[in-house]
């Protein structure tokens, strides 16, 4: 094979690349953001080691007191890179419908000529100073035929350790792609070139952001931040933009789900996929601890974030985890909340913007009854609960992050890997509402559930820069995931919906739940995190026939007595609390879906505007 040598750049192709065509794009990328060297990633222990203690030299990380986290770092980011940037997201079909209008869309070509090809375009040089990683990884198990693969070219080395973390990452995915396999090509910088003699800074990345992603060539392009979703580009570019527009072409499933194994004490096993947006409990829902009156349950975890979910033979939906590592939110995470979370955090764990203990080790709001009385807080200055009573700083930024492989979460399933996948009872759908949407609803078929999820609306969070706590509508939590347009990704969970009904499966039942209803003092009814096992094991006895509810005008819900309380107590006025319909309250939500509908009026789908009347229409009567 030709190999390629650049003026003065070596490629420095390693023996085992054999994918010529792979070999010439990292050239082309090379040539255009003149970077000053290129490194091929090989996976191994010793190069994360090599890289880690490089970015301690660097500053970018922080080695944690090995006593108390053993080979783990903290990393501070930039302040103004500490979240993923939804506004400088792109989607660049080449048609403007095709990304509809829930994402931000430029034309293919005129992003090109703005980040490529154009004179001053922002990748050209882009990495001057700065070495070039090639990163390959598989999303899900190397092989498997749900699994797909990436090649990420960044210019951080904090990426490339995160991605180790995150994904099936290192040389034996060349022996996959072999001389011409698919893969996605993915280029990464953060944007600060560097000039000679220039000295660099722990966070480098610039104030001009994109996170662009061209769904009909399968590429994504990111420049300017080195913070999570916009930068391991397996995770959201990858794993939700990119695979969502491979799964309308392809007949499956790319979604903003976790995955959960649930076991009965009878030895029964299901599987549970569950879609909420951002830093709404996808992390803890996952890995929860069944409470006091379940003795014999268990529940273990698939996956955290993102399941790619393929039809099957015998009729039945099969979900992977795309992923292998859990980038989670770390404030509110304490033995309480996640018990089995903590557990996974304890040795080889990246924490990013949380605060450093005075004695090496990490600490977060939430994590601890008593906060520590000194710490160096997310940006670097001193903290102390009194300088938080006055000015309200926060020890840990609220979208602070953990990086931790699955293989530590002490109840992963032990069929996470299975490159078959595990069959799916049950889809949930939540959002995080502080009135209105009722505890738990069954949908009662499968076009009801699709329009549940539609309209989903949610109070915003964190994990996105912006305005925090105002309701905007979700569908499907997929909002800022979905690679193209909304209203063509409910058609395709429709079509799906009828073509498996069509061959005779069984449908799995589709929920809609919200855990997070306030009462009059503000504060949240629901017990949440473990004590949702009691809805959990409502729906799984809906599966099998056994559990009660009633009807009402969208779907059903369990009653008091539908639900097992034994080890909590909580009153049939809480459960009203959290459970009753508002008609007044619904009359308003269904306005807010009707401005939905409006706003995706091309392509959306009959049925759901259907449904919408015939909800109203009850409402009314
Ligand atoms: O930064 S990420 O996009 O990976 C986290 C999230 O929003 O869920
Ligand atoms: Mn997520």
């Amino acid at each position: 094979m030709n190999r390629p040598v650049l003026e003065g750049l070596r490629l420095n192709v390693p023996a085992y690349v054999k994918h010529a065509r792979l070999v010439t794009w990292v050239a082309e990328v090379a040539a255009l953001t003149e970077a000053k060297e290129v490194y091929w990633c090989d996976g191994s222990e010793a190069e994360y080691q090599r890289f880690t203690e490089q970015l301690v030299a660097a500053g970018t990380l922080q080695k944690l007191n090995p006593a108390l986290r053993p080979d783990s770092f903290l990393a501070r980011s930039d302040p103004s890179d500490v979240a993923r940037v939804e506004d400088r997201t792109y989607i660049c079909s080449a048609q403007k419908e095709d990304a509809g209008p829930t994402n931000n869309w430029m034309a293919p070509a005129e992003m090109r000529s703005l980040l490529q090809t154009g004179e001053q375009a922002l990748f050209r040089g882009a990495m001057r100073g700065r070495t070039l990683y090639v990163v390959p990884f598989s999303m899900g198990p190397l092989g498997s035929h749900i699994a797909h693969i990436g090649i990420e070219l960044t210019d951080s080395p904090y990426v490339a350790v995160s991605m180790r973390v995150m994904t099936r990452m290192g040389r034996k995915v060349f022996d996959v792609l072999g001389e011409d396999g698919d893969f996605v090509p993915c280029v990464h910088t953060v944007g600060a070139p560097l000039a000679a003699g220039q000295a660099d800074v722990a966070w480098p990345c610039n104030t001009t952001k994109y996170i662009v992603h061209y769904p009909e060539t399968r590429e994504i392009w990111s420049y300017g931040s080195g913070y999570g979703g916009n930068a391991l580009l397996g995770k959201k570019c990858f794993a939700l933009r990119i695979a969502s527009t491979m799964g309308r072409d392809q007949g499956w499933l790319a979604e903003h789900m976790l995955v959960l194994g649930v076991t009965s004490p009878a030895g029964r096993k299901y599987h549970v996929a569950a879609a909420f947006p951002s830093a709404c409990g996808k992390t803890n829902f996952s890995m929860l601890v069944p409470p006091a009156g379940f003795e014999g349950w268990q529940v273990t975890t698939i996956g955290d974030d993102i399941a790619w979910i393929k039809p099957h033979a015998d009729g039945r939906l099969y979900a992977i985890n795309p992923e292998a590592g859990y980038f989670g939110v770390a404030p509110g995470t304490n033995y309480h909340t996640n018990p089995n979370c903590m557990d996974s955090l304890k040795r080889n764990v990246i924490f990013t913007n949380v605060a450093l203990t005075d004695d090496g080790d990490i600490w977060w709001e939430g994590m601890t009854d008593t906060p520590p009385a000194h710490a160096i807080d997310w940006q670097g200055r001193d903290w102390t609960p009194a300088i938080a009573k006055e000015t309200g700083a926060k020890a840990a930024h609220p979208n602070a992050r953990f990086t931790v492989a699955a293989t530590h979460n002490p109840v992963l399933d032990p069929e996470w890997d299975n490159p078959a996948g595990v069959p799916i009872d049950a889809f949930i759908f939540g959002g995080r509402r502080s009135t209105t949407v009722p505890l738990v609803t069954e949908a009662r078929d499968w076009v009801e559930g699709v329009y549940m999820a539609a309209t989903m609306g949610s109070e915003t969070t964190a994990a996105a820069a912006g305005q925090q706590g105002v309701v905007r509508r979700d569908p499907f939590a997929m909002l800022p995931f979905a690679g193209y347009n909304m209203s063509d990704y409910f058609q395709h969970w429709l079509d799906l919906g009828a073509q498996l009904q069509a061959s005779g499966a069984k449908l799995p039942k589709i929920y809609c739940v919200n855990w997070f209803r306030k009462g009059a003092d503000g504060k949240f009814v629901w017990p949440g995190y473990g004590d949702n096992m009691r809805v959990l094991a409502w729906i799984l006895g809906r599966v099998e026939g056994q559990a009660d509810g009633a009807e009402h005008v969208f779907g059903t819900s369990p009653r008091y007595e539908d639900l097992r309380w034994q080890g909590l107590d909580f009153s049939r006025e809480q459960y009203t609390s959290v459970s009753s319909i508002d008609h007044a309250a619904w009359q308003q939500e269904m306005k807010l879906h009707d401005e939905l509908f409006r706003t995706l009026a091309y392509h959306l789908p009959a049925e759901l505007e259907q449904t919408r009347q015939r909800i109203e229409a009850t409402l009314a009567a």
